[in-house]
């Protein structure tokens, strides 16, 4: 199958101030669409040609097909990170997913504090993910590069994601990562996370 670029769920300019919509022509229009194209020239008449977009993924992981890992991991990582977030976010999640956080952190304001260091922390490049293990705890995790959890058995169900490559915040926040994670949590989709939580 021919993998496509998604619409946004809102409009360009939906998430402004905290990611602008300079920062989105660019990381949609040009990062997220160059992801595309590149897994589609890859995959055009090999194997791979026949899968959905997640097992692509796995099977180029564990095929060790590095360069289509990094592309398909990247195009689902970004389609999932557009959902992350909503000009109605932030705030605090509610229902069942606000007592799970509370279960697994102690708090709110503990678990917000530990998922904007661990993604400060990130070395590089990558991503930083809320994650439902299978014993319904949640765990904040982060990956290297494109890497992602669904391509790991056992790192847990991803509920939202931030992207801390630089080209999601240097427009913005130049190289000021701390601030994009603080401004970001206005914009966290708790509708989409506690769907995924449901799910
Ligand atoms: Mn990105």
């Amino acid at each position: 199958m021919k993998h496509e670029l998604p619409s946004l769920p809102y409009a360009i300019d939906a998430l402004a101030p905290h990611v602008s919509a300079e920062t989105l022509e660019f990381h949609h229009g040009k990062h997220h669409k160059a992801y595309v194209d590149k897994t589609n020239a890859l995959i055009e008449g090999t194997e791979y040609e026949k899968l959905s977009l997640e097992d692509l993924i796995r099977k180029a992981l564990a095929d060790g097909n590095k360069g289509l890992f990094n592309q398909s991991a990247q195009v689902w990582n970004h389609t999932f990170y557009w959902n992350s977030m909503s000009p109605n976010g932030g705030g605090k999640p509610s229902g069942e997913l606000a007592d799970a956080i509370e279960r697994s952190f102690g708090s709110f304001d503990d678990f917000k504090k530990k998922f904007i260091e661990t993604s400060v922390g990130n070395f590089g490049s990558g991503w930083g993910w809320l994650v439902k293990k299978d014993d319904g705890s949640l765990d904040i995790v982060q990956t290297d590069d494109a890497d992602t959890p669904i391509a790991h058995e056992g790192m847990g169900k991803p509920l939202f994601t931030c992207d801390v490559w630089e080209h999601a915040y240097y427009i913005d926040y130049r190289n000021a990562r701390p601030k994009y994670l603080e401004s970001w949590f206005d914009i966290v989709n708790w509708d989409f996370a506690l769907q995924n939580f449901r799910g």
